[in-house]
């Protein structure tokens, strides 16, 4: 007598243990298949340049559906691509680099003139306005896989700002 109850209980879940499996092949068959569009990077844009400069940056909004982070990128017109940041220093606004980029899961990050941007050093060639720019960006997933997704940003004139935060750059609000 004992036993049945375990056995009754057993029972009453086998519908739900089957539900759970359905669910996680679906969740494999989803992520197996979606590999590569873990990682979307909508509207890349770079900063024009004038003939002898030699960096300039790259633009975008991008979202991790699982959440990650951008650890690195590179493009074969720069011999250096990496991270930045830019902040507020003593009134001065600086640009460092930074080791990665957090992506919140699902939420869309962007990457604009002011702020985060992908630093693009020792340019091989003027990137002028109406072109494009093949840069390769490298996210890195919560399970440490890494994904490379390469993008071409279209070259934007000297003075888009990308946004209409304008000021950021210049604009010291005093307060
Ligand atoms: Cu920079």
């Amino acid at each position: 007598m004992n036993t049945s109850r375990p056995l009754r209980s057993f029972r009453a879940f086998r519908p739900l243990q089957l539900v759970a499996v359905a669910s996680t092949v679906m969740a494999t068959l989803v992520l197996s298949t979606t590999a590569h569009a873990q990682v979307t990077v909508a509207d890349p844009w770079v900063r024009a340049t004038v003939p002898q400069q030699r960096a300039t940056g790259m633009f975008a909004q991008v979202t991790s559906a699982q959440g990650g982070k951008l650890v690195a990128a590179s493009s074969s017109v720069a011999d250096v691509v990496e991270i930045h940041e830019m902040a507020m220093d003593n009134n001065v606004m600086r640009m460092r680099q930074v080791a990665g980029l957090d992506l919140p899961a699902g939420k869309a990050v962007e990457l604009k003139p002011g702020g985060y941007h992908v630093m693009l050093m020792g340019l091989k060639q003027q990137v002028k306005e109406g072109e494009t720019v093949p840069v390769v960006l490298v996210f890195e997933g919560k399970d440490g896989k890494r994904e490379n997704v390469e993008v071409k940003a279209s070259v934007r004139a000297l003075a888009a700002q990308g946004g209409h935060q304008g000021g950021q750059q210049g604009g010291a609000h005093k307060h």
